[in-house]
């Protein structure tokens, strides 16, 4: 195309030239040789130019293990360990192994109430600041092997992750960094042990889907602080298991959601500038990592770690306190529902099972989760996108898969159309934009209007990601308009869905 444009007008001007001149072959040997010059300099530039605008637009994108993690959507931690039998937190690192003594552990029931409650995967913590482990490790001598339970023949890795395989979950590890009992914390030598457990629980326990780095660093039983080697640690992970992905405050695969609420950001992007960041000190606010940055340099989605009770182990006294259903699924609309993952912990309790009171409450949490997002009503409509007024049908924009993608149509400033098969009530809508390309939506409007265009409510929001909940009091409509108002490139909207959700489960 350019090349014929330019030849087009070199012609023009080389002929007028011949025109001019008696030397008709000279010229037109002479303008056959600078003509393919002139094209030969253009079409490099035009060239370099256009890469080094698709360079400047290229954008983070998530890894495949990482879009794999986020389709999780959300899944289990299992607190577990010595607190769990002295009722502590964060254990001192001096408890005695005896005092770990589950009396009916079962990690079939733990996955169980997991695949019940809905949940892909669980985490356990393999080891807690109190350094005590829940395998028999060769490099430290406060593990399950010196406790009495099972003789020291027990090891809760292997039954969980037997169990995980058994039932189709993932398997997830929490191996903290810190740790009060270990002789070497403090010291160069301690690195190694904690690369030696690494390599310990890959081997034996493996695959491990995510590995979690807890960012509390603390004293050793010696008084001192670690120099933690994150570099080696990170190095070692990618070469042994490439498909973990590893959490930390920030990342390198999947960042901290800044807070233990379970909520993330209304803003929330997926990407983060981590330059001159440290794992073990010195994160960016909590804000930021809540909200991301908008231009972040490093793909990095939030996950959100809440516990189901308010402690994080298992405390009799807390048996009261369980979240209940309607509060889960509130917090799902507030972490899944603004584009990050859900870490819900259930911690096992003295016997080592799910306790009654956390199972019910996750069944339930399953049952809203199912009850109200089963019917779309945006999928028996029709969905358009809308230019200059005219619509074009666009169906894998309501067809319920979010996948199905098409970008037949993106221009800059977009909106798209679901008009429903009649006037429905409808409080919740589900916005769904395609990453592959990178995050792009900066602020989208949700306009609900009736038959005649008649505008009956507006809602305004910021991000959309890999799926945005918009939840609003009940209002009858037709059409629900989105426009997205603010964009980096065109905004790759893959799904519309709306529903009438349990009016008494919204937040408004
Ligand atoms: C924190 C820890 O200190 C808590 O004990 C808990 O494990 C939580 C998930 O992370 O940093």
């Amino acid at each position: 195309m350019v090349e014929k444009k330019y030849s087009l007008v070199l012609k023009r001007l080389l002929g007028n030239l011949i025109k001019l001149s008696p030397l008709g072959d000279f010229i037109f040997f002479v303008k056959v040789i600078s003509m393919k010059i002139i094209i030969t300099i253009l079409l490099v530039f035009t060239f370099s130019l256009a890469e080094s605008q698709t360079l400047q637009h290229k954008q983070p994108v998530a890894s495949k293990a990482q879009k794999d993690w986020h389709d999780m959507e959300y899944y289990l931690f299992a607190h577990f360990g010595p607190n769990t039998f002295t009722g502590l937190e964060w254990g001192l690192g001096d408890e005695k192994e005896d005092i770990f003594n589950p009396t009916n552990l079962d990690c079939d029931q733990w996955c169980r109430v997991a695949k019940a409650g809905g949940a892909k995967g669980i985490i356990i913590t393999a080891k807690h600041h109190d350094g005590f482990c829940l395998w028999p490790s060769k490099y430290s001598t406060h593990t399950v092997r010196e406790s009495k339970w099972k003789d020291g023949k027990g090891d809760v890795l292997k039954e969980l992750s037997t169990a995980c395989k058994k039932y189709g979950l993932k398997f997830g590890v929490y191996l903290s960094p810190w740790d009060r009992n270990h002789p070497d914390y403090g010291t160069d030598k301690y690195n190694d042990v904690y690369v030696n457990m690494t390599k310990e629980i890959f081997a034996n326990y493996g695959p491990i889907w995510e590995l979690w780095w807890d960012g509390a660093n603390g004293e050793g039983p010696n008084g001192k602080k670690q120099v933690y080697d994150f570099q080696r640690f990170e190095k070692l992970v990618r070469s042994i298991s490439p498909n973990t992905v590893i959490f930390s405050d920030i990342g390198p695969d999947i960042r901290w959601v800044g807070n233990e609420n379970g909520i993330g950001g209304e803003t929330n992007w997926n990407t983060l500038d981590t330059a001159g960041f440290t794992r073990d000190a010195g994160a960016p606010s909590t804000d930021t990592l809540k909200s991301g940055n908008a231009n972040g340099k490093v793909w990095m989605t939030a996950e959100c770690d809440v516990s189901i009770r308010p402690g994080w182990f298992y405390h009799r006294s807390e048996d009261t306190l369980v979240k209940s259903p309607a509060t889960l699924f509130n917090l799902y609309l507030k972490s899944v529902g603004r584009g990050a993952d859900l870490l819900l912990n259930i911690p096992p309790d003295r016997r080592g099972l799910f306790n009654e009171h956390d199972s019910v409450a996750l069944v339930g949490f399953k049952k809203l989760l199912e009850e109200n997002f089963r019917n779309n009503l945006a999928k028996k409509g029709t969905g358009y996108v809308v230019s200059n007024n005219s619509k074009k049908i666009i169906k894998t924009l309501n067809d319920g898969i979010p996948d199905s993608f098409s970008a037949t149509t993106l221009p800059h400033s977009q909106t798209m159309l679901i008009e429903l098969d009649k006037q429905r009530k409808i409080n919740c809508v589900v916005l769904r934009e395609d990453l592959s390309k990178g995050q792009q939506c900066a602020k989208f409007q949700i306009k609900l209007k009736d038959k005649q265009g008649g505008l009956i409510k507006e809602i305004n929001g910021t991000t959309i990601g890999r799926k945005r909940v918009i939840s609003f009091p009940s209002a009858e409509a037709y059409k629900i308009e989105v426009s997205i108002t603010e964009q980096k490139n065109s905004t790759r909207i893959s799904e519309i869905e709306a529903y009438l959700i349990d009016e008494r489960l919204i937040e408004n």
